[in-house]
């Protein structure tokens, strides 16, 4: 979990103004100034401790309720907010539920989720799929699940060419996603105004000794149903995408953009996530307790913390049924339609449904000449595949994997050479996204990983 509590910030009880604190309602804290600094050395307590500390003075009636910046709370009033150019910088934060309309599943939806469909693979437990312990141990069942989002050729959807907007009208500070998707980039979203929390699939790296490779040549190896194995000699790694896997840390760059953008926050738009995964879900509490939050998911249960401990500890989520809420409004409804029916109040519906559909359009153009290109340069063999439409989706769990069968081990000599080149990648392309966790000669593993063993031993 990101560390939150690094960042110090001035004991309150030496701030030489109450009051402004209490009106502002904001986490941040004027300098201190310290009244006897000889006899009571200055104390600094963490955000998190602050926070909660104003949390519970709160709570006992000891601060003043915060201002309402809604006209009304509902999405009407959202609308008015940024059609009258209040709200100058929104963050959107959204998850797997945006991208389900352009054909990739979530996890958690009932009967189409990924997490609904594992049967198959016989994991210790759903999360399994995404830990970087088990994939270590048998990337089978990643590679055979994440195959078809791999090769697919997905467009972005209303909701993304929405935030996309937003970012045009110049009042979006950061668009956080969970998604590893990259269909954020597609939609033309400014890589300088988008987080990818969890990473993406743009490239990959070798576990073993932390080589890369791009996106395209994981795919290759996908479309020969092999799972990616490092290239290099004496090498017997598995590739693996940047993606953030369960048990591995979020980028450094995610904990420094929620310090630095969510205090400023005058406007929070979640879209399609359960908030289940931690540290994203409790980022709703990040922003200044009187900005709005609106929430655009099929369903509202999952945001609403019960247990005395999260609300205490995550200040409770939203708030939308309590009878003082004053800025929490919830839209049960598809990310599309909620999207375009606030594009619709704040009147950018028409330039929205001409974005979407000249993007559209655009993309329909470029995937069909990419799947031509491929279809002149791919061998023979693998024609019957390259013949299928560019938006077709062949569901993967109907092609088995197997290991990528490499030149034979005395073909390919082990020379010093190429184990200062191990080093060489091992020191260069360490992954934002956790590629450190990597632990070479991990000989449980081998044992346990079935198909990649008898690829090791072959090598040896
Ligand atoms: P989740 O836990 O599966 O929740 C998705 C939520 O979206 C659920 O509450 C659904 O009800 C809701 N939902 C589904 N479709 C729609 C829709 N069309 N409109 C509105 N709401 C909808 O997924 P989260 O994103 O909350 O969990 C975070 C995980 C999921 C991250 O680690 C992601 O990497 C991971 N994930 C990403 C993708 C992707 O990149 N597209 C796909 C699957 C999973």
């Amino acid at each position: 979990m990101t560390d939150f509590k690094t960042e110090k910030i001035t004991d309150p009880e030496n701030v030489s103004n109450h009051s402004d604190i209490e009106s502002s309602g904001s986490t941040e804290l004027p300098q201190a100034v310290s009244k006897n600094k000889d006899k009571k050395p200055e104390r600094e307590l963490t955000k998190s401790e602050l926070f909660l500390r104003e949390y519970m003075a709160r709570a006992l009636g000891l601060r003043p309720p915060p201002k309402q910046i809604l006209s009304t709370v509902n999405l009407e009033g959202v609308a008015k907010l940024i059609s009258e150019g209040k709200v100058k910088k929104v963050i959107t934060m959204a998850g797997a539920g945006i991208s389900t309309s352009a054909g990739i599943p979530d996890f958690r939806s009932k009967g189409t989720g990924v997490y609904y469909n594992l049967d198959q693979f016989n994991l210790p437990d759903p999360q399994a799929l995404f830990s970087i312990s088990y994939f270590k141990e048998n990337p089978v069942p990643y590679y055979t699940v994440r195959k078809e989002l791999l090769l697919g050729n997905y467009k972005p959807t209303p909701c993304h060419y929405f935030i996309r907007m937003l970012a045009e009208k110049g009042v979006l500070l950061r668009h956080f996603t969970q998604n590893i998707d990259g269909l954020e980039r597609v939609a033309g979203i400014d890589p300088d105004l988008l987080m990818e929390a969890h990473g993406s699939n743009q490239v990959g790296h070798c576990i073993e000794c932390s080589k890369e490779y791009t996106n395209l040549w994981i795919r290759d190896c996908l479309k020969r149903d092999e799972i990616p194995k490092c290239t290099i000699e004496c090498c017997t790694g598995t590739i693996r995408p940047d993606t953030v896997f369960f048990g591995e840390p979020l980028p450094k760059r995610f904990s420094e953009l929620v310090d630095q953008d969510f205090e400023q926050c005058d406007l929070l738009i979640v879209l399609g996530t359960s908030l289940k995964v931690q540290p994203f879900a409790s980022l709703i509490i990040k922003v200044p307790e009187e900005t709005p939050r609106l929430y655009i998911n099929l369903e509202k249960n999952a945001s609403e913390a019960k247990h005395p401990l999260t609300i205490l500890v995550f200040g409770g989520g939203f708030k939308f049924d309590d009878e003082d809420n004053y800025r929490d409004v919830f839209l049960e409804s598809a990310c599309d339609d909620g999207c375009t029916r606030l594009a619709e109040l704040i009147g950018w519906k028409d330039e929205l449904t001409n974005l979407v559909a000249s993007e559209h359009a655009r993309l329909d153009k470029e995937f069909l000449e990419e799947a031509q290109k491929e279809a002149t340069e791919l061998p023979t063999q693998m024609s019957h595949q390259l013949s299928i439409k560019a938006d077709t989706k062949v569901p993967a769990n109907q092609i088995p994997m197997k290991t990528n069968p490499r030149e034979s081990p005395k073909q390919k000599p082990c020379h010093t050479e190429k184990k200062a080149e191990i080093s060489k990648a091992t020191i260069t392309s360490v992954s934002a996204s956790g590629s450190s966790n990597q632990k070479p000669g991990n000989d449980k593993k081998k044992q346990q990983t079935k198909l990649s063993t008898k690829h090791m031993k072959t090598k040896k």
